[in-house]
């Protein structure tokens, strides 16, 4: 029994983390750092791409790029300590009381939306091979519903002959941790940790408690961690497309979308929720962009035949995401609108691209709404110039470190991030860069007083601002 061989082995002491990302670095050092546990080892394959973090982790430094607060001393405490080292030699792994595994499942490609899980496999193979009875395993990495009591059991009972649930035990706890606030998020979120089975879950428990400050273990089973995990993204890009198609709906309509949103927000009072975010020129990143697929294929294999829908509807969550990508498609009609009405043909039009990061005021272009708006372009045969302060390059993508480089000569202006810097740009020196008489001004991010702009001679159109984006062209 399983609980027995948890028994013999006693308290966690030795923990194993498989992969050194931007996940496992962070967990690990929080691990060692707990007086409950006695080692801990990051396990990073010797590869010619990551190899390199071997080395500096178990030098105390961060091979984490960007500012982590806290992230530097913790590792150089616990590397001092001993408590902390870095190996590629997963055959450690047999000494162990725990191990988890948090390593990327990005897309294989774009077009079909399947998740890549062969370095996942990898990892689970390894720990397969030095599985011993009592030992705990987590998933940690963001998966398909039924990943953790299908794919990842059967490799670990396939290399290990032996049992999960029996000799083993395996569970999920999803990351939920946001670049920049690594170590607080560990610490202050709720921790969902789900188990193949009670036991399991218990194990688990006992592994994330100690490293948790105000959060808290929220205990069930791994499947139903696994949803969570995908479905609380699965929800904010439903929240995001709700506001999106309102925005779409206000333009078609003649009125501005903000004032709709603050009067739909303006009902108070209990029970009274309506969570309206912000419409914008698309969604990015590797979350929200990937985890309605994972939803969709675990409720397909898992519910199959089993599942009772509306019939011949599109699922709501794959329908949002839709809308989601449309949202560049539209920045798109909204520029050659705007060309239009300045006269202007897309064929060799010059426009600048302000804003290639995915989400405002950071480097992060993941999935960048920007990247389809700008092929839209350039198959137009306009000529693109990207500026954005804190991306300084992206493969095949030149980017202008400074604005005024994107804004000469510019027949329009694009915002496609809500960089602070843009929010401050004066119409008055932009239309002397541009050196249009109209130039186009298309908002994605409501950083543009439309009226400002207007006055200057500018054609405007934003996003949601059904209200202005028809208005008369001031002669100036
Ligand atoms: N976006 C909008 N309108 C909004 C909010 C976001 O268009 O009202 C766009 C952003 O411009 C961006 C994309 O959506 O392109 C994603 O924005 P995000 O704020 O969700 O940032 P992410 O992708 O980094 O989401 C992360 C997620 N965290 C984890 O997966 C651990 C997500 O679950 C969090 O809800 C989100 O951070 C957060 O709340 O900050």
């Amino acid at each position: 029994m399983l609980s027995d061989h948890i028994r013999k082995r006693g308290p966690i002491k030795k923990i194993g983390v498989i992969g050194m990302g931007y996940v496992g670095i962070p967990a690990a050092a929080l691990f060692a750092d707990s007086p409950v546990f006695d080692r801990v080892y990051g396990f990073q394959r010797d590869s010619p791409s990551s190899g390199y973090k071997i080395a500096m982790l178990n030098r105390g430094e961060s091979p984490l790029k960007g500012e982590e607060p806290g992230l530097e001393e913790l590792l150089s405490k616990v590397v001092a300590a001993k408590k902390f080292s870095c190996t590629s030699d997963f055959s450690k792994i047999r000494k162990l009381d725990a191990v988890t595994l948090s390593i990327q499942t990005p897309f294989l490609n774009k077009e079909d939306l399947l998740p890549d899980f062969s370095a996942l496999k990898d990892g689970i193979r390894n720990v397969g091979s030095y599985l011993s009875p009592g030992m705990l395993v987590v998933l940690e990495s963001t998966v398909t519903p039924g990943t953790t009591t299908g794919l990842a059991r059967e490799i670990l009972e396939q290399e290990s002959g032996l049992l999960a649930g029996v000799d083993f035990a395996l569970a999920h706890a999803p990351e939920r941790v946001m670049v920049g606030r690594l170590l607080r998020n560990i610490r202050e979120h709720d921790r969902i940790v789900g188990g193949i089975d009670e036991v399991s879950t218990r194990r688990a428990a006992e592994l994330y408690s100690p490293v948790l400050t105000t959060g808290k273990v929220i205990p069930m089973s791994s499947t139903a961690a696994e949803v969570t995990k995908t479905a609380e993204n699965t929800f904010r890009d439903l929240q995001i497309a709700a506001i999106n198609e309102l925005a779409l709906y206000c333009e078609a309509m003649g009125i501005n979308v903000y004032d709709v949103r603050t009067g739909i927000d303006s009902l108070k009072g209990d029970g009274i929720t309506r969570a309206m975010l912000w419409p914008g020129a698309g969604v990015g990143g590797h979350c929200l962009t990937k985890d309605t697929y994972h939803l969709e294929r675990g409720v397909q294999v898992l519910g199959k035949d089993l599942l009772d829908y509306p019939p011949g509807e599109p699922s709501l969550y794959v329908l949002a995401r839709r809308i989601n990508d449309f949202m560049p498609v539209h920045m798109f009609r909204l520029t050659i609108d705007g060309l239009k009405r300045a006269g202007v043909s897309p064929e060799g039009a010059k426009v600048a691209l302000l804003g290639w990061a995915f989400l405002s005021n950071t480097d992060d272009t993941r999935n960048t709404p920007s990247e389809p708006f700008r092929d839209l372009l350039l198959k137009e045969g306009a000529v693109v110039c990207v500026h954005d302060p804190y991306v300084a390059e992206y493969p095949g993508v030149p980017v202008v470190p400074f604005v005024e480089e994107a804004l000469q000569d510019a027949d329009a202006i694009v915002i496609f991030a809500g960089h602070h810097q843009y929010r401050t740009l004066d119409p008055k020196v932009l239309r002397n860069l541009s050196g249009r008489k109209h130039p186009v001004i298309i908002d994605g991010r409501n950083m543009a007083d439309p009226d400002a702009y207007i006055r200057e001679g500018f054609v405007y159109k934003g996003i949601g601002r059904g209200d202005k984006n028809s208005h008369a062209i001031v002669e100036t």
